[in-house]
């Protein structure tokens, strides 16, 4: 409990500001920069979500599904996924991508290239996008987004298990040397296949990053041999498709990126996050590198959102495409995490904190998005009202991390 006080105490008693991280967080950095202090401050978070769930209505805390890490956490020496578990996730995220779509034959026009049911979840995401990024309810949105892929594979192919999750952290150093790329069949499959390029050119942006090890297609374990059905649209180094949702068959490109993993995903730039903002504008702004949200000691970062799109690179670093790479579901089941984690600090003050519009940075501008409005999700289900996906303890949820 050494920590507790000293968080809550600048939690606080001071304005939103990244000058919070220089007060003491009660953690020597070693703690910091090993992920001791995050694991800490998660077990803290939960806690307090614990207790909250106790005195609400939703889902019993003892009965709730538990998200587990990928990984053999040499730190902690706890092997979250064992290799069947592992396994087990990947056949059924290809089983979903083998069923057929539900989508009905007139819509199909606009959603040519929609090929099964794993891309209604693609094209959704990508014809959604300017209004769950940089937007009051990209948490939210993308909470219940990976929440319903949970529960597809599930229903429709008799997963067991729940949805694994990325600790950025333990790759942030060689992210191409990660387990999850070994490309045997308990791994995620191998990085791409290497091009040897040095940098990519981000149209959109106008803007050059360093190239990663790969930047091919996936060779080697499970998703060797799928297709992603839809874009590029927005990738540094990709030719974008004319339209966003035509059928355009391809490989699985990759290129897992040291260079970007050791400025933007460490734990220490995770536990900076989590440490530095109490109110929402600046936590989800920063996490996004929405430009109305700089943080002054690292004005060019990607934020970890970013970050992890661009580590791993190829259909990833596309974030309107990114769903049809299925790293996508580890990557944003921790953000979700992270998000849980900066909840449960304070939940008294943050369980309902929103902030924004409908669109993407406000541009074009939009209205500002309340809790009553209703979400929409377009093939994956009905609208749902923003209030209910606030608390992974209630509404259409009941699961927390671990
Ligand atoms: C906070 O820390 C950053 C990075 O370590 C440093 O550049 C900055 O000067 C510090 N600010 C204050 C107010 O101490
Ligand atoms: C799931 O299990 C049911 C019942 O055993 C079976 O009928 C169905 O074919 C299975 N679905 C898949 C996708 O394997
Ligand atoms: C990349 O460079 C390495 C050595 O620099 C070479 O062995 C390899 O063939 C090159 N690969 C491609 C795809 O050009
Ligand atoms: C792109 O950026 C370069 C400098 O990085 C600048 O010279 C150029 O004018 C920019 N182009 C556009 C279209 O903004
Ligand atoms: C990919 O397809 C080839 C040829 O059908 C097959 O031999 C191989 O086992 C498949 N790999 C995976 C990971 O499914
Ligand atoms: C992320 O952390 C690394 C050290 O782990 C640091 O060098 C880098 O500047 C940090 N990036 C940001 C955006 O804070
Ligand atoms: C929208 O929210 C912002 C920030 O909280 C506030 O300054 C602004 O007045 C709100 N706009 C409207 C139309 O309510
Ligand atoms: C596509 O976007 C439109 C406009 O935002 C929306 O009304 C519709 O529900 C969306 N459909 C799907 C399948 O995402
Ligand atoms: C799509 O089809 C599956 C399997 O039949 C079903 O479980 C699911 O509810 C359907 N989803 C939608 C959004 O219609
Ligand atoms: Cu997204």
């Amino acid at each position: 409990m050494r920590f507790t006080w000293k968080i809550l105490v600048c939690l606080t008693s001071w304005p939103t500001s990244w000058a919070l991280y220089n007060q003491s967080t009660g953690f020597p950095q070693e703690e910091i920069d090993n992920g001791v202090a995050l694991q800490e401050i998660a077990s803290q978070a939960l806690g307090q979500m614990k207790q909250e769930s106790q005195s609400s209505n939703g889902c019993r805390f003892e009965e709730a599904q538990v998200r587990r890490e990928w990984y053999l956490s040499l730190i902690w020496n706890r092997r979250d996924l064992s290799l069947a578990a592992r396994k087990e996730f990947t056949d059924a995220v290809m089983c979903l991508q083998s069923l057929p779509a539900n989508i009905s034959a007139d819509a199909k026009g606009t959603f040519q290239g929609v090929q099964s049911r794993y891309d209604e979840f693609v094209a959704t995401h990508i014809n959604l996008t300017e209004y769950i990024h940089v937007t009051a309810d990209f948490l939210a949105w993308h909470r219940f987004f990976i929440h319903a892929f949970e529960d597809a594979l599930k229903v429709e192919c008799n997963y067991t298990g729940t949805l694994p999750y990325w600790e950025w952290g333990y790759d942030a150093e060689n992210p191409q040397d990660s387990v999850l790329f070994n490309g045997d069949p308990y791994s995620m499959g191998t990085n791409g296949k290497d091009l040897n390029q040095t940098s990519l050119y981000w149209a959109s942006r106008n803007l050059s990053i360093p190239a990663g090890t790969g930047g091919g297609c996936v060779y080697g374990g499970p998703f060797s041999n799928y297709t992603v059905d839809m874009g590029p649209i927005d990738a540094p180094g990709q030719q974008p498709v004319q339209d966003d949702l035509e059928y355009n068959p391809r490989c699985l490109s990759r290129d897992v990126n040291p260079t970007v993993s050791k400025a933007s995903i460490t734990f220490r730039n995770t536990t900076k996050l989590v440490l530095s903002y109490d109110t929402i504008d600046w936590f989800q702004g920063v996490m996004q590198a929405d430009q109305r949200f700089i943080d002054p000691t690292a004005p060019q970062s990607f934020g970890v959102h970013g970050g992890g799109h661009l580590t791993v690179g190829g259909v990833l670093a596309d974030i309107n495409t990114s769903p049809a790479e299925p790293m996508f579901w580890l990557h944003h089941a921790q953000i979700d995490r992270i998000w849980t984690i900066w909840q449960g600090l304070d939940p008294v003050n943050r369980r309902n904190a929103i902030w924004g519009t409908h669109t993407r940075s406000n541009d074009p501008p939009s209205s500002n998005m309340t809790l009553d409005e209703k979400i929409d999700f377009g093939f994956i289900s009905q609208p749902l009202q923003f209030a209910d996906l606030m608390n992974p303890l209630s509404g259409p949820f009941c699961y927390y991390y671990t």
